[in-house]
């Protein structure tokens, strides 16, 4: 909104028809941003559109309905916005997906090509073509989606689990190649979650400790995506959790 701590700023999320990366659109909206959303379903996408329409107006959202697994088309995702919007400040790569959950050794290649395609290979291709847009903005910001499972092996989650190691050291990586610029990269770990994700994972429910909304992680996002961010190449993580 006007006055907003990211008015003016035009913002990329992956993964935005639900979960995670609707609740940090909707925060990004109530601070002024312009977002675009892309998830799959179109349906989950307009219907946070009428969420934020609801409570915000018109204007403040583009939808882009679109599979990220889809390499070569991705390509055209930085021009795209470049000719629609100008300039991208923003993105978040949140989009992901759990994966079978078995043993390695009963795992299929087929699924462990799936899962690397969408949770690794389409963030390659994402910052291939997004990085001129970002070294562009005054404050370009970057964040993935990281987790705590690429960090610490669990049984029958290792399709998931290497998936995130990868992405979170491409992150990493990145953040190496571009601390001399004014892009400013990190990898946010949001803990336990109450999204379809985590029902997926515990589907006899989380009985864990420290779950938290979607809502309540999004502030993380916020904060790492300001123009006076100086956080660079760092694992962020909730408060009361440590790695
Ligand atoms: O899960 P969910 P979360 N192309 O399933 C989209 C990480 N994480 O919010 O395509 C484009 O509600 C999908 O949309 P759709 C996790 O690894 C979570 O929890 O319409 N988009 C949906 O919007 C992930 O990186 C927890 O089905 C695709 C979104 O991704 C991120 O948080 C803990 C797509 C998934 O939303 C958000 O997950 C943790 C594709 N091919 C990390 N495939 C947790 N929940 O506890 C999927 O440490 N999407």
């Amino acid at each position: 909104m006007s006055g907003g701590k990211l008015e003016n700023r035009v913002a990329l999320i992956t993964g935005a028809s639900r979960g995670i990366g609707a609740a940090v659109a909707k925060l990004f909206v109530a601070e002024g941003a312009h977002v675009i959303l892309l998830a799959r379903s179109k349906s989950g996408l307009e219907e946070i559109d009428d969420a934020i329409r609801a409570e915000y107006g018109d204007g403040h959202v583009t939808l882009m309905p679109f599979d990220v697994t889809k390499i070569d088309d991705l390509e055209a995702l930085g021009p795209t916005i470049l000719h629609r919007f100008g300039k991208l400040d923003i993105f978040v790569a949140n989009a992901g997906i759990l994966g079978e959950q078995t043993p390695v050794s009963h795992s299929k290649i087929k699924d462990w090509k799936n899962i690397y395609t969408t949770n690794v290979l389409s963030n390659v291709q994402m910052i291939r073509t997004l990085e001129p847009l970002l070294k562009a903005s005054d404050a370009g910001r970057a964040v993935v989606t990281g987790s705590i499972m690429g960090v610490e092996p669990h049984a029958f989650s290792g399709q998931y689990g290497v998936s995130k190691a990868a992405v979170m050291f491409l992150f990493k990586t990145w953040a190496e190649e571009t601390k001399h610029t004014n892009l400013r990269v990190n990898v946010i770990h949001p803990g336990a979650v109450d999204t379809e994700m985590l029902r997926q994972v515990f589907p006899g429910g989380y009985q864990g400790t420290g779950l938290r909304t979607p809502e309540q992680v999004a502030p993380m996002f916020l904060e790492m995506v300001l123009p006076s961010c100086t956080r660079h190449g760092d694992f962020v993580v909730p408060e009361d959790f440590s790695l």
